[in-house]
């Protein structure tokens, strides 16, 4: 059987080029196929076939490569969880995606699903299947709903995305990545791990992000604002050791104007800014050579239909998803098939697409995804909640942070009523957890009843 052109294109990369730098170690490409055909016979002889869903909730690191690279060769659908997440978090999830397997670290926060806390190795099998479906991953994204949303991703998909990346970057095998980003996310996973393991080209994985000189050889990075804020620092200090890059890319989240310019300043270089989302891959793009425009996230990569109809940025084209699965959502398209993104954009006079805001109830904290009304729903079964409400505020580390308006009850004292709402906010991964609290007693409605979000920060945390 034919592999998926995705998958022939790395298949036929030189074995001998180096591929990954994992926890300090080198695997050529050949090894990291070598390396996927052994744990892909460990997954099988534990009766993971072609098409079953794998859920790997690991921290960067070999593991979660082998544990990719695995799925991959047997053509099962890997479902990568965050690592970050709690018992609350990844209960719906492995609800939704029924896998024959989970890969973390800490089973006692699974019910009901076969867990394993390390990657084997086995028999190679080598078959690299095009997966039922074309599906290759699912990647489970903060819906505004509240639950976590099933996002099918095609090798197809991504092949077109990272191609037209590739081009505007200009990109080629000969450069090296480093790679701090989590990889249970698009950014980290696809555009990072996938867009260098498709170009035969090499990345250095670290386990995070730390503000500390990029390694040698490495020609370009990228990052979430938050990165670069923290960066900063270093920059002025040792601004040679920015400038033997030839690239740094900044996405997830707006980078503001003046971030930009302090990079800029430090060391020489323009953060390239563009703007994509888990659902349809990279959008819009600031182009490596010609105008970087700060405040602006690039122009439309090829092929991909962007418009604004009534302040929102819609997107159509062969690396947009095809639908929320399994729970889609009617109201994810237009009639004419252009998926809403939920952001607020305008173009400027050179064709530059800015993001100006969202439409959506979304907190993104630190280039995390946060629902408010997740947070809501499990915060409001707080004895003594009568409601409560949460907002995203400006934050200078990681841009934005969670705060909760409550209204009391009135049967518990304040003091305690926070303490046992801190207490319950425990049970959610670090970044969704409220920073800032404020006690109020009512919350902004419309004339319909519905929470207004946007209004929270004025009303309850002006001052
Ligand atoms: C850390 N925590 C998290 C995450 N990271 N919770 C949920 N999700 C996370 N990704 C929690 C920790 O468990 C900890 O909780 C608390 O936050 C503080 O952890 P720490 O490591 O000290 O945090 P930090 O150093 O402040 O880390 C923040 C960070 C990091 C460096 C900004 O979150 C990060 O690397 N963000 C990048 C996210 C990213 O890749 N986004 C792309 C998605 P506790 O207190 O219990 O210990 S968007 C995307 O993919 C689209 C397509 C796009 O356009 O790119
Ligand atoms: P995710 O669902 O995690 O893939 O996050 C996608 C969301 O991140 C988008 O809908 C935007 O709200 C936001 N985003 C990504 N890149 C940018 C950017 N460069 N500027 C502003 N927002 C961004």
């Amino acid at each position: 059987m034919p592999h998926p052109p995705f998958l022939a294109r790395w298949l036929a990369v030189d074995p001998s080029a180096p591929g990954l730098q994992i926890e300090g170690e080198w695997y050529t490409h050949g090894q990291l196929r070598a390396l996927g055909e052994r744990v892909a016979g460990w997954l099988s002889f534990l009766g993971v076939q072609a098409g079953d869903a794998v859920c790997i909730q690991l921290e960067n690191g070999r593991d979660l490569v082998a544990a990719h690279l695995g799925c991959m060769a047997l053509g099962a659908v890997r479902v990568p969880l965050n690592a970050h997440y709690r018992a609350a978090e990844v209960g719906p999830i492995i609800e939704d995606a029924r896998p024959k397997l989970v890969i973390a670290r800490d089973p006692s926060i699974y019910r009901g699903v076969p867990v394993v806390t390390a990657v084997g190795e086995g028999a190679p099998v080598a078959d690299w299947p095009t997966p039922p479906g074309d599906v290759t991953c699912w990647l489970f994204t903060s819906g505004t709903t509240g639950r976590a949303k099933g996002t099918p991703q095609t090798y197809a998909m991504w092949e077109h995305n990272l191609d037209g990346i590739a081009t505007r970057w200009e990109l080629a095998s000969a450069d090296r990545l480093w790679l701090c980003l989590p990889l249970f996310h698009t950014h980290g996973l696809v555009l990072g791990l996938h867009g260098a393991l498709l170009r035969g080209a090499s990345a250095i994985v670290s386990a995070r992000f730390d503000p500390i000189l990029p390694p040698e050889g490495v020609t370009h990075f990228y990052g979430v604002p938050t990165y670069y804020r923290r960066w900063l620092a270093v920059m002025h200090t040792h601004p040679d050791a920015f400038r033997a890059l030839r690239l740094l890319v900044s996405g997830s989240d707006g980078l503001p104007a003046e971030l930009s310019d302090a990079v800029y300043a430090a060391t020489g270089h323009r953060v390239l800014e563009r703007y994509g989302m888990t659902e349809t891959v990279m959008i819009a793009s600031n182009p490596f050579a010609g105008e970087r425009r700060a405040g602006t996230v690039g122009t439309p990569l090829d092929g991909v239909d962007v418009r604004i109809v009534d302040g929102e940025v819609q997107v159509r084209g062969p690396s947009v998803f095809l639908g929320y699965q399994p729970r889609p959502d009617a109201g994810a398209f237009t009639e004419d098939g252009f998926f809403r993104t939920g952001d607020a954009g305008e173009f400027d006079d050179k064709g530059y697409l800015r993001i100006v805001g969202r439409k959506k109830d979304l907190v993104i904290v630190g280039g995390v995804n946060v629902s408010p009304a997740e947070v809501e729903v499990h915060l409001a079964k707080v004895p003594g909640v009568a409601e409560l409400g949460c907002c995203g505020l400006p934050d200078v580390d990681l841009n934005e942070i969670v705060a909760c308006a409550v209204v009391p009850d009135g049967t518990v004292a304040e003091p305690e009523l926070r303490a046992a709402l801190e207490l319950a906010a425990k049970d959610l991964s670090g970044l969704k957890r409220p920073r800032r609290w404020a006690f109020v007693s009512s919350l902004p409605r419309n004339a319909m009843g519905k929470l207004q979000r946007a209004r929270i920060p004025g009303e309850a945390f002006a001052g």
